[in-house]
């Protein structure tokens, strides 16, 4: 397999490489791409050194399958051009998720829906992977109705300007804002960009992606995405209501046999899920699971999972496994 990772030395793409070494993805030939200003640059992979190539030499090189993580502007223009040589391109931006002729995939919920000629695929926003994990076999069972989210993101979401911000809070030096405030002590409800609906594009993502994802247009979804200063993961409070009711004991047990769900849910032992220790993880982890009382049929519950690991880098990889295991590339 002739694999190319596109935005090699950013957050998700440093991350793309250690769980391509952890999970001893079988690769012939790595091919590092970044901007121009790291062409020529060496990055380690597998305990060797390789050199930065730009993206039309990586394209001329006819990679089987390239990870993008280098922002949406970058997928718009390369990875019709890396298809167009028979590369399939597995795509962390928002370019492509609410394309119609794209797939947006979970692996394990909706793989399956994958074909040959799927040459550029979607990996869905971090904050709706981590929530679909932990809702899509509670779907499947109780038919959702309704979702009311709110999220409380990691800094590491936004990037490395947004790590060095809050460090130099912290330390209180002056330095560059990723964010219109201080993160420092601080909660920012304003991910992305606003829409004319009030709503931010984060939010809106949890929407438009939750529908696609889980193939129900029906599935009412509304959400307030917040940042808030930890790096470890990202953080949601997700209520949750379902046209059939429910019995909590089957709804644990559901989760827990459920692949990439971990049960976290014991408050003899103040035990749920925290960024602190999901991070480096990649399971999505659920706890303060409890019926809501104020209506019937409904649920709360608390889901956590680092964001750049099964909510973006893993996530990939794992839709590239699939794509090697079923011979669809
Ligand atoms: C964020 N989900 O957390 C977005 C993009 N990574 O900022």
């Amino acid at each position: 397999m002739k694999l190319a990772v596109i935005g090699v030395t950013g957050m998700v793409g440093e991350v793309m490489r250690t769980v391509l070494e952890e999970r001893n993805f079988k690769i012939t030939e790595f091919i590092p791409v970044a901007s121009e200003r790291s062409v020529g640059k060496k990055i380690n992979f597998k305990n060797k050194k390789f050199t930065i190539v730009s993206l039309a030499d990586a394209v001329a090189m006819k990679p089987d399958v390239a990870l993008f993580s280098a922002g949406g502007n970058t997928s718009l223009e390369w990875a019709p051009k890396f298809a167009e040589v028979g590369t399939t391109v597995i795509d962390n931006s928002s370019a492509w998720r609410m394309d119609h002729s794209k797939k947006l995939i979970v692996p394990e919920i909706n793989a399956s829906e994958l074909s040959k000629s799927d040459k550029i695929i979607a990996n869905p926003n971090c904050s709706t992977i981590q929530m679909v994990m932990a809702l899509a076999p509670l779907h499947k069972k109780y038919k959702i109705k309704r979702i009311v989210v709110s999220t409380y993101q990691s800094i590491s979401g936004t990037g490395v300007k947004a790590v060095q911000q809050l460090e130099n809070e912290m330390a209180g030096i002056d330095g560059d804002m990723a964010y219109h405030y201080p993160i420092h002590k601080n909660a920012i409800p304003h991910c992305d960009v606003f829409e004319e609906n009030g709503y931010t594009k984060e939010e809106m993502k949890l929407v438009r992606e939750t529908q696609k994802i889980l193939n129900d247009k029906t599935i009412a979804v509304t959400a307030t995405a917040v940042r808030i200063p930890t790096s470890g993961g990202h953080s949601e409070a997700v209520n949750v209501e379902f046209e059939n009711d429910f019995n909590i004991a089957d709804v644990k047990q559901l989760l827990t046999e459920t692949d990439g769900v971990t049960l976290q849910d014991n408050l003899d032992t103040n035990t749920y899920p925290m960024p602190l220790y999901a991070n480096g993880k990649d399971d999505v982890f659920v706890g303060r699971i409890r019926r809501d009382g104020s209506q019937p049929n409904t649920l709360n519950l608390w889901v956590v999972s680092d964001n750049l690991r099964k909510g973006a880098a893993t996530n990939t990889v794992q839709i590239a496994e699939y794509l090697v295991k079923n011979n669809l590339v």
